[in-house]
């Protein structure tokens, strides 16, 4: 997002950074907010395109990818059941994919990334096989000793 860069005027570049930033953070009611996207407890590095076809959707190009109509289904929520889903069909769960196996709004232990795209088939990566309590009690195993 180099863009604002090519501004010679200091006043139009924070305008147009406002503009760019105010596009994928979005304050429209129709759009995704960044509670929106706060409600997932990791966002990087896929932010917008975990739940839209564009990397920074607007008000005319703000369609969403299979996962972003499994949350609006939702409630516009992140929870177990939207985890336990495979919204893309690429075989791992929504969960693994956004970094939080249970759904239960904590990252897995071990993540601070998502590892894949939930809304994109093939894009699957990894992901933790421990959730974040899992994690604990084996960090707490070896702490203890
Ligand atoms: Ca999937
Ligand atoms: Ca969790
Ligand atoms: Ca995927």
């Amino acid at each position: 997002m180099n863009v604002a860069g090519q501004w010679r005027f200091p006043a139009l570049r924070g305008l147009m950074t406002g503009l760019v930033l105010g596009v994928c953070l979005g304050a429209a009611p129709a759009q995704a907010t960044q509670a929106d996207m706060d409600k997932l407890p990791v966002t990087s590095p896929n932010l917008c395109l975990a739940c839209h076809t564009s990397e920074s959707p607007g008000a005319g190009t703000a369609d969403l990818n299979v996962f972003g109509v499994d949350f609006l289904n939702n409630g516009r929520m992140w929870d177990s059941n939207l985890a336990q889903l495979d919204s893309d069909g690429d075989g791992c769960l929504n969960g693994v994919e956004v970094g939080d196996s249970d759904g239960d709004g904590y990252a897995d232990g071990n993540v601070d990334e998502q590892a894949g795209n939930p809304g994109v088939p093939g894009n699957c990566g990894s992901g933790s096989l421990v959730d974040e309590k899992t994690w604990d009690a084996l960090k707490a195993m070896f702490d203890g000793r």
